[in-house]
């Protein structure tokens, strides 16, 4: 999520203005990942205090903003040794604005800043904690505990290096991140760290380094530990306690210059030169030598950091390895899954946790019905999970498309329950639904990706389903995304109810397997491509399924219609005999999903007819489903799940297809014609 940059001079000198200028075209290289805010922070002219300048928005209002903020002052005086921090935000936790943004501080003496890329899922019991000692929160992000925490530790241990105070306040946090801390306790000096979200570190020297990699240095042993005792709760936060004796690496020459950043588009201008920074790695400059530091050694780990020299144009970077950010975004979703998942679901027990809507829940279980409104992609999760809302929260469900609903004038009362689900959350037809409901005094819950949206803010309660920005107008990550957060709530109403405890497990332990499955589905990549160069010449395309596959066919069909401009239709398998059948002989396209759940046999029913009017269809199958294969010599095996979520698995082979075709076809697979990524229009 989003982006972070951070830049270092050791007896390279630079005025302050020049690293800020250093600092807004780094956070511009980074504006591709999607952002809602901004900010930087640099020493001020005496080296007493650290300057932020904070702004929601654009990066160009943060450097309109620092153009005033620093207007009047000097700031061309060279400077040998200084650290300066970076920051796009993506909100998750607390709207879009300038206190939320980032960095965030430890105290009002800027003793600590940090920016920070990812949640940090147990934010609220280090905030609890950080609380009782005395700390007065002023923002609503995760982010701001780690600045005090990070304080914290740093008055209870007066004598710890700064790179000692990161690597025990890591120790304590959960969830994912990347973080830079820049402190005015120790000047020149920058620490940074990630778990699970990105982070590199790059190097720039006037000389060859003396080497291709950086040592990593290990904790010595857990023996020395200092337990901080939180008296109040009698529960101790146990410190374990790093203490390296192996020297720093050594440069041949000491001026040197490092960037720490996201990912390498921030940093391929100013050197090639980067190590990939791993899970809990502490990265720590001090006298301008870059030390890597891990708490303990595990057999299978490497003695050093390898310095990767990039090959790469910046174009590339930006996208990774990806011609477009759709194709990007669809082989994102291994790990978007598992940011939506991530702080709620407990794979060990079987609780889940909403924390945006779990004060509401027990007035949901007592209401009428649940409505599930969007549009498109945001329609098709609906439609998607309906059968298992259904049976898990034992009520009615309706499914609605937010411009008919409005159309129709659709009774609502206020034991109503309306879901509005937006990837954008500013999507006019759904917002002016939201807007009618609210007025009937139903309860309006947002299921949106995009914190500080529309739809957040007017709804009373809300899941953030945590994709991360998507980019590609055509909706992949967040489709997945959506799913994933209304089987969660699903799973939630379930939660006390005895007689579904089995299947409750029999999901969550398939919501566990759900990213390694994505993974293997991912692999089917080359396939889809060839089957699409046997289709993208065609006019059409049928899509036909039933049961918890029907929504995929929905959706594979709006992804093929919108990307490649064919005509493509999602048909109920059991609508086949009601009329759609006559559209089937040997040359129109047609591609089946098939899989072994409850309607298999209805489903092998539909493919007899397609096959016996010499339809000759693609089928999508489970793996070693040799019967089924059988009927087709073209198809695209996917691993077994549950039956709630194959609607996951098999949605992604129509992504790639869809991306597939669109490129054969020539089409802008960023922005194809006549889409909006956020329609702010009825
Ligand atoms: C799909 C499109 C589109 C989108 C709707 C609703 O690929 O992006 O169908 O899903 O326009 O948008 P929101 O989810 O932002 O409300
Ligand atoms: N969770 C943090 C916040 O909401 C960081 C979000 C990000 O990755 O930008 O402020």
């Amino acid at each position: 999520m989003c982006g972070i940059f951070a830049y270092l001079n050791y007896l390279t000198p630079k005025s302050r203005q020049e690293v800020l200028d250093l600092l807004v075209t780094g956070l511009k290289r980074l504006e591709y990942r999607g952002y809602d805010s901004t900010g930087v922070a640099i020493d001020s002219l005496d080296n007493k205090d650290i300057i932020m300048v904070k702004r929601t928005g654009k990066v160009k209002v943060l450097e309109d903003a620092i153009q005033e903020h620093f207007s009047g002052d000097d700031y061309s005086e060279p400077v040998l040794n200084h650290v300066g921090i970076a920051h796009t935000r993506w909100a998750t936790h607390g709207v879009p604005c300038e206190r939320n943004s980032h960095p965030q501080r430890s105290d009002d003496g800027n003793s600590f800043v940090v920016v920070h890329n990812g949640i940090i899922t147990n934010y609220n019991d280090v905030k609890t904690f950080l609380a009782k000692k005395g700390y007065e929160f002023e923002s609503d992000t995760d982010t701001e505990v780690f600045a005090k925490l990070v304080h914290h530790l740093w008055k209870k241990h007066p004598n710890y290096s700064f790179r000692e105070l990161v690597e025990q306040a890591i120790q304590q946090v959960e969830g994912a991140f990347a973080i830079a801390v820049k402190s005015k306790h120790f000047p020149g000096e920058c620490v940074a760290s990630r778990r699970s979200s990105p982070l590199l570190v790059a190097i720039k020297t006037r000389t060859r380094l003396a080497g291709d990699h950086i040592p990593i240095l290990y904790g010595k042993d857990d023996k020395k530990q200092s337990s901080d005792q939180d008296a109040d709760s009698g529960k101790a936060v146990v410190l374990p306690r790093s203490d390296s004796t192996a020297e720093f690496m050594p440069l041949e020459e000491k001026e040197v210059e490092y960037f720490f950043a996201s990912d390498a588009s921030a940093v391929i201008e100013h050197t090639n030169r980067v190590i990939y920074l791993e899970d809990d790695d502490v990265a720590a400059v001090r006298d301008g030598t870059l030390s890597i530091h891990r708490l303990k050694k595990s057999l299978d780990d490497p003695h050093a950091r390898e310095i990767t020299t990039l090959k790469m144009e910046i174009q590339q970077i930006m996208k990774g390895n990806y011609d477009y950010f759709m194709q990007k975004e669809i082989f994102e979703q291994p790990e978007s899954v598992v940011n939506t998942m991530r702080g709620r679901v407990r794979f060990d027990g079987t609780t889940i946790v909403l924390g945006g809507i779990k004060d509401y829940i027990p007035e949901i279980k007592r209401c009428r019905r649940l409505m599930l409104i969007g549009c498109g992609t945001s329609y098709h999760s609906a439609v998607a999970t309906r059968q298992l809302l259904e049976e898990l929260t034992e009520l009615p469900v309706m499914v609605e498309l937010a411009s008919d609903f409005l159309d129709r004038n659709t009774p609502i009362f206020r034991d109503d329950v309306c879901f509005f689900i937006s990837q954008s959350g500013e999507t006019a037809d759904t917002l002016m639904a939201l807007r009618y409901c609210k007025q009937r005094g139903a309860l309006i819950v947002g299921i949106t990706n995009t914190v500080g949206s529309s739809i957040c803010r007017e709804s009373h309660c809300g899941v953030h389903i945590n994709a991360g920005p998507e980019i590609g107008v055509a909706s992949t990550k967040a489709y997945t995304s959506q799913f994933i957060s209304l089987v969660m709530f699903a799973l939630v109403m379930s939660e006390d109810r005895l007689s579904l405890q089995q299947r409750r497990l029999e999901i969550l332990q398939a919501l566990s397997k759900l990213a390694d499955q994505i993974r293997e589905v991912l692999k089917l990549d080359s396939k889809v491509q060839e089957l699409a160069k046997d289709l993208y010449q065609h006019k059409s395309l049928l899509i036909m399924g039933r049961g918890y596959n029907f929504a995929t066919c929905l959706e594979g069909a709006l992804k093929v219609k919108e990307l490649t401009y064919m005509h493509s239709e999602g048909i109920m398998a059991g609508e086949l005999k009601h009329g759609p059948l006559a559209l089937v002989d040997d040359s129109m396209p047609v591609l089946m999903i098939v899989l072994r759940d409850p309607v298999y046999v209805k489903c092998m029913n539909a493919l007899q007819q397609v096959t016996s009017r010499k339809g000759c269809p693609v089928i999508i199958c489970e793996e070693g489903d040799e019967e089924t294969k059988a009927f087709s010599s073209r198809h695209l095996e996917i691993p077994r799940t549950v039956d709630c979520l194959q609607g996951i698995l098999t949605v992604i082979p129509m992504q790639l297809l869809s991306y597939h075709i669109a490129v054969l076809r020539g089409c802008d697979v960023d922005c194809p014609r006549n889409l909006a990524k956020s329609v702010t229009v009825e």
